[in-house]
């Protein structure tokens, strides 16, 4: 085994405006606190995965965010190859993130993939997800959108090079 497998790829969980925290997809799973077959929710869907919603409730009391606190409007997840989706809370019930395929990380579209069953299109079950952020855009509501990310800031362009 090379050492790069052994180390889990983190990902970047950004809520509305706080400072981001990296995690693990085994560390969001734990949190979670419930796993399923993600079959559950999608036909045909391989592995393991937990409810968005019940791991952003858990996320909330970790934060010490209170539950009388606004839900999100919105989530923003980056795919680590720039594709982008912009998902409104309404489109989330039943949301869930795969995290592992027969206790492994995914051999693929790792470190986790987000499916959105109540979702208005199947582009929005974003691969290879490495940040959520969770926005409040009340001015935005309801609005949806995916796909690569077209900008970049100036520090972006001098990693990209
Ligand atoms: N990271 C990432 N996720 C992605 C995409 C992508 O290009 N990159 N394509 C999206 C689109 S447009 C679709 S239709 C679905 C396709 O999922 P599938 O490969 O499981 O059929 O993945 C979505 N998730
Ligand atoms: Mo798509």
């Amino acid at each position: 085994m090379t050492e790069q497998s052994n180390k889990a790829t983190m990902i970047s969980i950004a809520y509305n405006g706080q400072e981001a925290i990296a995690v693990t997809p085994e560390d969001m799973a734990a949190l979670a606190g419930r796993v399923f077959p993600l079959s559950e929710r999608i036909t045909g869907g391989a592995g393991e995965a937990f409810d968005f919603a019940e791991w952003l409730d858990a996320f909330r009391s970790q934060q010490g965010i209170l539950q009388e606190e606004p839900l999100p409007t919105h989530l923003k997840v980056e795919a680590a190859d720039t594709f982008e989706a912009l998902i409104p809370w309404e489109q989330l019930k039943d949301a869930a993130v795969q995290f592992a395929v027969d206790g492994a990380p995914l051999p693929k579209g790792g470190p986790v993939r987000l499916y959105v069953p109540n979702g208005s299109s199947e582009c929005l079950n974003v691969k290879s997800v490495i940040v959520f952020r969770l926005l409040h855009d009340e001015a935005r509501s309801g609005e949806v959108s995916y796909g690569f990310k077209s900008t970049f800031t100036p520090d972006e362009m001098r990693l990209k090079r």
